[in-house]
């Protein structure tokens, strides 16, 4: 067998997704893949267009890890968002092909069945710990155990996780002149805007005082049945950190997230000898070796790695070998700016692997599941595997052509003295 074409859409129902399409000399046989890098989208397009697909035309799809190699290290330039994002879309491709050719759901062919279904979280956030509460009551009253809670930074022009609070927030701003030029536009503009909005004024002592009083909420109101996470999207430093992850022992997270920035890494051990805390980290990486320090030292408890941004599943199921001996378990990211195949990749390895911990999950608007459906289905608190062959997705190219790309970009975050910070 042999691959004939690679085709790259790009498509925006809601947000810019990308596709990779591989076609086979088998007719009507070929295999999807996401290749979404969330405000680099062109760039991994043009990567799989201008460079990887060509090197493809020809190949027999069956040899997963040779292309895998071939293209990761064969072609010199190695790693990073973009050449890994463009690797996962063509890796995912190629295992929903080989599932498609067996007959079976992606998850056999990684060895079967492990459990019945993955557990997911859900995002829950308000501008207050009232309303964080509020919102969390919802998602357990969908059957969620396991709900993420963030709550709005006090003086902050709009606050990673936390819906609503920037309209609030933006009211009262009397900082110095929003329009900094350049491209930065004034004020919190939506996520997604053509020039990135400005989250301004975020600073860390308020978001250490607001977040262990968070949870301190949350558990009076809640008690302790629900399974609580936070991620602090990598904004603290590592004393601040090992701060924060000490003074919320008491409220016992499930996991905090990202409490460092992953060029970081060494630092996690100031956090981790701090506080029992269980750690999550890695979206942000992007490849195995990223995890080796992380892994052998016993510094984070949840691997969290996108499969769509390191190299597909072929990588991801080596990661989480790497981390089963050290008791480490797998909560792959799973937010909603990767496509439904990357989170039915993540269903398929979550219940075929020993150590998983959880899923996080998001529910696709229509017109996502319209232009490409198959995403996992949740019930009861759980994602469920397609039980289709391959990885169960499919692209609807005709009305992929409905909702054409328009130039988006993640949010940046300044502080009060108007400096740079983490989003
Ligand atoms: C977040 C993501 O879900 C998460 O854990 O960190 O929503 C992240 O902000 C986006 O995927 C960035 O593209
Ligand atoms: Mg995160």
């Amino acid at each position: 067998m042999k691959i004939t074409d690679v085709r790259v859409i790009i498509t925006c129902p809601g947000r810019n997704y990308v596709v990779v399409k591989i076609l086979t000399d088998e007719p009507g046989l070929y295999g999807v893949g996401d290749a979404t890098l969330n405000g680099r989208e062109l760039s991994v397009a043009s990567a799989l267009k201008d460079h990887i697909a060509p090197l493809l035309i020809g190949r027999d799809p069956d040899r997963i890890e040779d292309i895998w190699q071939y293209l990761f290290r064969g072609t010199y330039w190695r790693g990073g968002p973009v050449l890994m994002t463009a690797l996962a879309g063509v890796d995912l491709a190629l295992w929903d092909i080989k599932g498609k050719r067996a007959n079976l759901p992606l998850y056999s062919l990684l060895g079967g069945k492990t459990r019945e279904g993955a557990w997911c979280y859900t995002h829950a956030g308000g501008r207050d710990a009232v309303a964080c509460e509020d919102s969390i009551r919802e998602k357990m009253a969908q059957g969620f155990r396991f709900v993420r809670a963030q709550v709005a930074v006090p003086e902050a022009i709009g606050t990673y996780g936390v819906g609503g609070a920037k309209e609030a927030a933006s009211a009262t701003w009397s900082g110095p002149p929003l329009d900094k030029g350049g491209g930065e536009a004034a004020g919190p503009l939506a996520q997604g805007g053509a020039l990135p909005s400005v989250e301004l004024n975020w600073e860390p002592a308020n978001y250490l005082r607001v977040v262990p009083k968070l949870f301190a909420h949350l558990r009076d109101k809640l008690g302790d049945e629900i399974e609580l996470l936070h991620d602090v999207h990598e904004r603290l430093n590592p004393i601040q950190a090992a701060r924060l992850a000490k003074e919320l022992e008491p409220f016992k997270l499930f996991f905090l997230e990202d409490p460092l920035r992953p060029e970081h890494k060494e630092s996690f051990r100031v956090v981790r000898h701090a506080s029992t805390t269980p750690i999550a980290m890695g979206e942000l990486f992007h490849s195995k070796y990223e995890c080796l320090t992380l892994f052998q030292e016993q510094l984070i408890d949840f691997i969290r790695c996108d499969i769509g941004h390191i190299g597909g599943v072929t990588e991801a199921r080596k990661i989480a070998a790497l981390a089963e001996p050290y008791g480490i378990q797998t909560a792959w990211h799973g937010p909603g700016d990767i496509g439904p195949s990357t989170h039915s990749a993540n269903v398929h390895v979550d219940v075929s692997i020993p150590n998983f911990g959880i899923q996080e999950m998001v529910h696709f608007p229509e017109a996502v599941n319209e232009v490409m459906p198959g995403a996992p289905e949740y019930r009861d608190g759980r994602l469920w595997p397609n039980e289709a062959p391959g990885l169960g997705c499919d692209v609807d190219e005709e009305a992929a052509k409905k909702y054409p790309y328009k130039r988006g970009y993640l949010p940046t975050t300044r502080r009060a003295d108007g400096s740079v910070h983490d989003w």
